[in-house]
């Protein structure tokens, strides 16, 4: 036996770099080495080799060595022992039995014993309490690192020690090692699965069997997702949850809808006859019925119901997760004080189902993971599920992801993993609640990465050996999830083989009665609501959004008041302070109607929540509404401030994301129809990543799902020569997506229009009816922001309205032969230069609904006009004109034809030189005010 000193002893470099690791900061290392390395100096101190050497372990091993020698041997099998339990803990999962079909886990070389340089013998010579504090006082390290494998690598294969959090990791140790995160299910609990999984499987054999071919996107392989959501609504519904909101894709959805939110059978089956539920009266067109919403009561064990609600979701996968999460944070206010924005995090578990192909593939998850620790948009962790059935459609998990798990990217995001076989119910159950009290304690997203398969095809039309022979043959020999759960209890003799059957005959039959008396013709009762909303195509009008001029004063006074000690940048405390004079001169400007839009607003009860890249400061400066102290950095936002505020104000730079983040704000305002909810792109057509969101919710939503939100979009929008990607808002996209009253899009053009067309949404959002809320999409000013010409008097604040259509100021009727219709900021372009008493600069403020009524009015009161000209900055095959022409002409009376006076055609938006923008710009302007020419008559 040699014996040497503890510093020798770790010559080796693996254990020289854990006690390095170890001497600058014990919590950097695992607890078995630290109980590994307290043991060690301990000894070392015993030798008298070491300084102050910290406390021994709690009970001295049996054979520590005499005192003055260290045993270098045993020292080098217990760092071996402890360098195993770190690899468990590590790499367990890797040994985790966790395909269904019988594919092995890869394993990890780091899992033997002889990778740390150990034998099995050896082993069983250390005394498991040189590497565990609570390792029993007989115990070896062998028979420790027994236990620690059944733990982490028996039926929960968890990822933790990528955690930051100390903390964290040390609860998911304790949860795994005190064998709380794998207790075994009671016999009740068990039967309860059971009888889940018999419904489960029973529907989809059933759907099978009754509609033959018909698409299901059946669960089949992964049927435990069913009982995971059960339990995670129960757990979650006893720690003091109230609401539950399921974002999900089309994989067992309709198991999903009558399971867990309890969408009656026969509802679904007249689905599949082709009958559907009056989804919403607006629109013929309607969704496919793996699409659709739920909302539903779910009675907890104790009694008590938690609402369980299932959003809408487009075939685009993913893009509901971003959404969800939106719909949870407005909800989580419903639970707290309402006033002081506060929220009740633990209230409302959102739980967001993933397919095993898109949580790797779409870029929406990242995006949406990322959200979940920001102060504006958590929502006190997500559950993700992810149904992996280990094909997307056709193509195999080598050719969809660079990962090994499909679950990968999560831990990125610092998300805990728990990997489980989806046969293995019980597993399944344990994750959930292991999942639930992590939630529960750190208000964190956790992920479980179920392992199934699919049964059939990717939908049951589909033929799955085409591309997967040898997978659908294993699929074939092989017994369902219920099979599998059925045999193990009556192997474990918790039911009876006949109790089984019994539960499966039952189903079927109880399956079979529904249907047969839905054809009989009786119909089936609704019973639950399909959260879908009845409306009439139009919004109805709500006009009067004038404050008094005492009000917006007194308002105004509250903007600029900050506390006495608070530091202004100079160059803020120099024009902030001008908005006092401005409600005199008349020079109110963008952000100043904005701030008097939100502050009369606010103290009118009606909330407000802004976000969007830099939205706190405004991309142009131009907001100013969270003010920094110079000296202290600390802020001060006078709009949550104001004395007479009866809702909460808030306001948020939201992560550099289009997608996730307009996602979010649409779901939010879907769940606070009260409230006046904007986002903002940084210039308009940002927008443009998040075209999913726009195209399949928000303008699609009524017509697909009888749902409507009141979400503003702020698009900054104009050619000023910042080039092809900093001047277009593509209006012309949302023109070519307004029908049916579905949104309204406006180009307000002053201060005080913007001002009138907040308040009026936010009145429609308030007044309203579910179903009459629109969308509001305003092209947004950059160069007019400050602009003296576009400046607002108070008093046009303090009477009128939005106006849909502002006629000329300055034009004499009768003189006009000319009537040049433009936009936004064109208008200012034109009207800077002289102009000829044959000219008229009308601009449609409004453009859907498109303003019939109003130009019609205008236009009568020019008798003269010989030309109608259609005037824009935005290339023809863009912008308002081809949405434009055909309107305007009838508005004008169908007499003249429209002239397009604007860029040409072209393939990018704008001109990247500013000297080709400036000339183009002067080209436009000059074409619409160029002198009269002869009467179109004569022409
Ligand atoms: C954004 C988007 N791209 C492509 C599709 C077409 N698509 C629908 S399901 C699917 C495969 C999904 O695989 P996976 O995520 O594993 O879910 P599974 O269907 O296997 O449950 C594909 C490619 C889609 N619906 N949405």
């Amino acid at each position: 036996m040699s014996s040497l000193p503890i510093t020798n002893a770790f010559n080796d470099g693996y254990i020289a770099e854990a006690y390095d690791a170890y001497r600058r900061d014990p919590g950097s290392v695992d607890e078995s080495w630290r109980q590994f390395f307290r043991f060690a100096e301990s000894l070392t101190a015993t030798a008298g080799a070491a300084p102050a050497a910290p406390a021994a372990p709690a009970a001295a091993p049996a054979s520590a060595p005499a005192a003055g020698t260290v045993d270098a041997t045993l020292l080098r099998a217990a760092a071996g022992a402890a360098a195993l339990a770190t690899a468990i803990r590590q790499y367990g999962h890797l040994a985790v039995q966790l395909d269904p079909l019988g594919s092995p886990p890869p394993g990890a070389p780091e899992l033997t014993p002889e990778f740390h340089g150990v034998s099995d013998r050896e082993l069983a010579r250390v005394p498991a309490q040189v590497i565990s504090p609570d390792a029993g006082a007989d115990e070896t390290a062998a028979d420790y690192l027994a236990r620690l494998r059944e733990q982490y690598c028996g039926q929960l294969a968890l990822e933790f020690e990528h955690l930051q959090e100390d903390a964290e990791r040390r609860w998911f140790r304790e949860m795994m090692e005190s064998g709380r995160a794998t207790a075994p299910l009671s016999g009740d609990e068990k039967q309860a699965v059971l009888s889940r999984l018999t419904e489960v499987d029973g529907l989809e054999r059933f759907l099978g069997l009754a509609f033959v071919n018909a698409k299901r996107f059946s669960i089949e392989g992964v049927d435990a997702l069913v009982p995971m959501i059960d339990a995670a609504i129960e757990f979650s519904g006893e720690g003091g949850t109230q609401q539950v909101v399921i974002g999900m894709a089309h994989r067992g959805r309709l198991n999903v809808l009558a399971h867990v939110l309890g969408k009656p059978y026969g509802t679904i089956f007249d689905e599949f006859a082709g009958k559907h539920h009056e989804t919403n009266a607006a629109s013929e067109t309607g969704d496919v019925k793996y699409h659709l919403g739920y909302r539903g009561e779910r009675q907890l064990g104790d009694g008590r119901t938690v609402t369980v609600e299932l959003v809408p979701n487009p075939s685009h996968l993913e893009f509901v997760n971003p959404v969800m999460m939106g719909v949870a944070r407005a909800q989580q206010r419903q639970y707290a004080a309402p006033t002081a924005g506060e929220r009740n995090e633990q209230s409302v578990l959102p739980i967001c189902v993933h397919g095993d192909a898109a949580f790797p593939g779409e870029g929406v998850v990242p995006e949406t993971l990322n959200l979940a620790q920001l102060r504006g948009y958590r929502v006190g962790g997500t559950l993700h599920i992810i149904a992996n059935n280990q094909v997307g459609f056709t193509t195999d998990p080598t050719d969809s992801r660079s990962t090994y798990y499909a679950s990968d990217p999560a831990k990125g995001f610092e998300i805990p993993v728990v990997h489980v076989n989806a046969d293995d119910a019980e597993a399944c159950i344990q994750a959930v609640k292991l999942a639930i009290a992590y939630r529960q304690r750190f208000a964190r997203d956790f992920l479980i990465d179920l392992v199934g398969y699919r049964r059939h095809g990717h939908n049951e039309a589909d033929q799955p050996s085409f591309t997967q022979p040898r997978m659908y043959e294993a699929i074939k020999a092989h017994p369902t999830p219920r099979e599998v759960l059925g045999a193990r209890l009556v192997r474990e003799r918790v039911m009876a083989e006949e109790e089984v059957q019994r539960l499966e005959r039952e189903m079927a039959e109880r399956l079979r009665a529904i249907h047969a008396q839905g054809q009989q013709g009786g119909g089936h009762e609704e019973d639950g609501d399909d959260t879908g909303l009845h409306a009439g195509a139009q919004p109805p009008r709500v006009e009067e959004t004038a404050v008094r001029s005492e009000t917006l004063v007194q308002l105004n006074e509250q903007l600029l008041t900050w506390p006495s000690d608070f530091k202004l940048h100079p160059t803020l405390q120099r024009t902030l302070p001008r908005r006092r004079e401005a409600l005199q001169n008349g020079g109110i400007d963008w952000g100043h109607a904005e701030a008097l839009a939100f502050a009369s607003l606010l103290t009118e009860g009606t909330g407000i929540r802004l976000t969007g890249q830099d939205a706190e400061r405004g991309t142009f400066s131009h907001r100013q509404v969270v003010l920094h102290d110079v000296a202290t950095g600390a802020t001060y936002t006078p709009l949550a401030h104001l004395s007479q505020a009866r809702a909460p104000f808030e306001i948020y730079n939201s992560p550099l994301s289009e997608t996730a983040v307009m996602a979010f704000e649409y779901g939010f305002s879907l769940a606070a129809p009260e409230d006046l909810v904007l986002w903002e792109a940084q210039f308009g057509d940002f927008a443009n990543v998040a075209q999913p969101i726009i195209d399949q919710y928000l303008v699609a939503d009524r017509a697909k799902w009888g749902q409507d939100t009141s979400l503003v979009l702020l698009l900054p929008h104009g050619y000023e020569g910042q080039g092809p990607e900093h001047s277009s808002a593509r209006l012309e996209r949302f023109l070519q997506l307004a029908a049916e009253g579905n949104m309204v899009v406006a180009y307000p053009s002053t201060p005080a229009q913007y001002f009138h067309v907040l308040r009026r949404q936010a009145r429609w959002s308030a007044g309203n009816q579910p179903g009459e809320r629109r969308p509001l999409v305003l092209m947004q000013p950059k160069s007019l922001l400050r602009l003296p010409a576009a400046a607002s008097r108070l008093e046009e604040l303090a009477n009128g309205s939005f106006q849909a259509v502002l006629d000329d100021p300055l034009a004499s009727t009768s003189e006009v032969r000319r009537l040049v219709f433009c936009t936004g900021k064109l208008y200012y372009d034109l009207a800077a230069q002289e102009r000829g008493a044959h000219v008229a600069l009308i601009r449609i403020e409004e453009l859907f609904p498109w303003p019939h009524e109003a130009i019609a009015q205008i236009v009568d009161l020019y008798p003269n006009v010989d030309d109608v000209v259609w005037a824009q900055e935005e290339p023809r095959n863009m912008g308002a004109w081809t949405y434009a022409a055909p309107r305007l002409r009838v508005s004008t009376g169908n007499q003249l034809a429209v002239r397009y006076v604007g860029r040409p055609e072209r393939a990018s938006p704008a001109e990247g030189y500013k000297s080709t923008h400036d000339a183009e710009q002067g080209r436009i302007v000059a074409e619409a005010l160029a002198p009269a020419s002869a009467p179109a008559s004569t022409r």
